[in-house]
């Protein structure tokens, strides 16, 4: 009789339970994912990031903004959307080594991957968190703003102060499909206390009269970016869902 080990076959004991999955990158077993995008070269598109972002809140990540190349331009702006909107932001510098020991702070005993589009300095803020020249990095093409996918698998690496982190390879396009329209307002956390107070039960909070989402816009107590992005989405998700 030929055992299991000489027909190198393995044997399942047991599926573990997923705690977190994410349609792109692969990866399992995360508890944060650190949404990374710079200021400038490439500047940042935030209909992806607002995307991908709802992508993560309906995973139950928990999210870190993390702001790269502000040695270029400091983004103050893309700072206050974020913060204003409830996130944890971190300005970062991988080339200058700014806020490094803060974001080392943020990662100590979690599984982090790190997205963000081809270019961003993704890899080089890892180099910096370890110190040293662990991943390849790529220049940015300078006549279109983006990358060259430097980074081509998903990688898992220890952290010598506790935790994991996950270099991915840029993506430039990331999928919501599998929201519903009517929900995509749960994932947008600046929503929240505003879709509760919405007198429509059915609102979409995109463009109803007297929508309370709509409200908090027009005084300033909700990110145009944010709401403009939500509602790109919501609209893109409904058509999908005609078809
Ligand atoms: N000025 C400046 N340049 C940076 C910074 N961080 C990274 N870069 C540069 O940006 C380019 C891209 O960096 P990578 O770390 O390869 O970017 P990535 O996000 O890993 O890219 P992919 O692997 O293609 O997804 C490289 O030329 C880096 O030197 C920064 O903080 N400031
Ligand atoms: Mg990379
Ligand atoms: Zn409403």
């Amino acid at each position: 009789m030929v055992s299991t080990e000489d027909k190198k076959t393995g044997v399942i004991d047991e599926i573990l339970p997923r705690t977190s999955s994410l349609i792109r990158p692969p990866v399992a077993n995360v508890s944060q994912v650190a949404v990374v995008f710079a200021t400038e070269n490439p500047r940042p598109n935030l209909l992806i990031i607002d995307k991908f972002i709802a992508a993560c809140e309906e995973s139950g990540l928990e999210i870190l903004i993390c702001i790269n190349k502000t040695d270029l331009n400091a983004g103050k702006e893309y700072e206050e959307i974020y913060q204003r909107a409830g996130f944890e932001v971190i300005p970062l510098s991988a080339t200058e080594k700014i806020n490094i020991k803060t974001l080392k702070d943020k990662l100590k005993d979690k599984i982090t991957v790190f997205a963000g589009n081809s270019g961003v300095g993704k890899s080089s803020l890892l180099n910096s968190v370890f110190g040293e020249e662990f991943f390849r990095t790529g220049e940015v093409s300078e006549k279109v703003e983006r990358g060259r996918h430097t980074t081509r698998h998903s990688e898992l690496l220890p952290l010598p102060f506790g935790g994991y982190i996950i270099d991915t390879p840029g993506f430039s396009s990331f999928d919501i499909a599998k929201i519903p329209p009517e929900d995509l307002h749960l994932y947008f956390r600046d929503f929240a206390l505003f879709d509760t107070r919405c007198k429509f039960p059915d609102c979409s909070h995109t463009v109803e009269k007297g929508c309370s989402v709509l409200e908090a816009l027009q005084k300033g107590e909700i990110e145009k970016t944010r709401h403009e992005n939500y509602t790109y989405l919501y609209n893109e998700l409904k058509n999908i869902k005609k078809w």
